[in-house]
């Protein structure tokens, strides 16, 4: 790949010769070349701004010095990156897109920006892509050419050594990264989380999911794809639709009403007050969202309405269901069926048989569970069982 920068400032460049493109361009995978923009203005003060039309404050880079520069560069049939705080969003997606060409030109601007008929010209010979790399104001574009070109050259077949690690990697997988640790297992109080040290690789997998997708749901729920399921409306008014998430702490209060209110029922249909759905707390529920995975689906009026939790069992490859719940007033809706499936999708690539339970005498929550695949594993000899249901992962 071959990358041209134009630059008031090519000195603000000098890090393309550093570390990651430095390697890349010794390893002849990309050809950078820095030009000095002011090389193409021939006045005594190599000018290359102007006073914009219409007023107002700052100046405008002038168009003729960008033609004649674009010109010498044969930008034609090039890709002309072009910073800017109007451009669209930079993003991974466009990274990779990036990371196709053959040639990439990036116009880095100075002052209020560059004369727009230089673009509207740029677009008339090359791929104009005028791109942002993020919702604050910068005093040029160098500093974006510089990042765009990190993210796009460590893209390029044959540049990370362990190529596979990009797969997994943040905005990848479309999740943020779980957290990092390494040596000593110790640190001024501070311990690794046991987990990492098991050499379980499942459980590690696990882990690190369902840490990404807690970060994500706790700092950047814009990025998690929403999972949407229709609720009845009211009194046959119009369906609502409501989203599925990860629970957070503020969710527990109303996890825990809801918990109640469903395993009332399972108690009187089995005639077992001794489910310990029924004899937790407040603490117990918050305690359960760090040791499960744990999903809440909420109204667009915000009311919870059903829930549904699941983790990798002890032996690696078991992906235990449980806690599938649905406000009474909503039952026969389909709800349930929607939540188990989203927790069987949910499962870490190690999990190879889902695993739940119910009560013996739980007969609508049986027949859902074989209609859902799963058969009868074995029946406990508690007062309610409870039945264990399992069905081998298909996909
Ligand atoms: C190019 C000139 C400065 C911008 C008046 C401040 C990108 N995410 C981003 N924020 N800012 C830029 C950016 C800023 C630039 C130029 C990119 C060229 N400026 C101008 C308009 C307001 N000054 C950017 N990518």
């Amino acid at each position: 790949m071959r990358l041209d920068y134009l630059s008031i400032f090519p000195d603000y460049l000098a890090p393309l010769g550093l570390s990651l493109p430095g390697k890349a361009a010794a390893r002849g995978l990309i050809d950078v070349r820095v030009h000095d923009l002011r090389d193409w203005a021939h006045d005594k003060h190599r000018t290359v701004d102007d006073t914009p039309y219409g007023g107002g404050a700052g100046m405008v880079m002038k168009p003729e010095v960008f033609g004649e520069a674009l010109d010498d560069l044969r930008i034609d049939g090039a890709t002309v990156v072009v910073p800017t705080p109007a451009g669209r969003p930079f993003s991974q997606p466009l990274a990779r897109e990036l990371a196709t060409r053959e040639r990439l030109v990036f116009l880095c601007g100075r002052y209020e920006g560059i004369d727009q008929r230089v673009l509207d010209h740029v677009a008339t010979r090359a791929e104009l892509v005028e791109v942002s790399l993020g919702d604050y104001v910068l005093n040029g574009g160098e500093v974006a050419a510089l990042a765009i070109t990190e993210a796009v050259v460590r893209l390029l077949p044959g540049f990370m050594s362990n190529a596979d690690s990009l797969v997994t990697e943040s905005h990848e997988a479309g999740l943020l990264e779980s957290p990092v640790y390494t040596k000593p297992a110790s640190w001024r109080g501070h311990d690794v989380p046991p987990v990492l040290l098991s050499g379980d690789h499942a459980r590690i997998e696990a882990w690190r999911h369902s840490e990404a997708e807690r970060r994500t749901t706790q700092r950047r729920p814009d990025l998690l794809a929403p999972v949407t399921l229709d609720v009845p409306g009211e009194a046959g008014g119009a369906d609502d639709t409501a989203r599925l998430r990860l629970a957070v702490p503020g969710d527990a209060p109303e996890l825990l009403t809801l918990q109640l209110a469903c395993w009332v029922t399972e108690a009187l249909v089995n005639d077992d007050l001794g489910i310990p759905a029924l004899h937790e707390g407040l603490d117990d529920v918050r305690r359960d969202l760090d040791l499960w995975r744990v999903w809440v689906l909420r109204t667009a009026q915000d009311r919870l309405v059903a829930s549904v939790r699941a983790r990798l069992g002890d032996d690696g490859s078991t992906w235990e269901i449980g806690r599938l719940m649905v406000s009474p007033d909503l039952r026969g809706s389909g709800l349930g069926r929607g939540l188990l499936a989203h927790a069987e999708r949910s499962a870490p690539l190690g999990a190879r048989t889902f695993l739940l339970f119910t009560g013996k005498h739980s007969t609508a929550n049986l027949r859902r569970y074989k209609r859902a695949g799963y058969s009868v594993r074995e029946v406990l000899d508690g007062p309610s069982g409870p039945v264990v249901l399992t069905k081998r992962r298909r996909d």
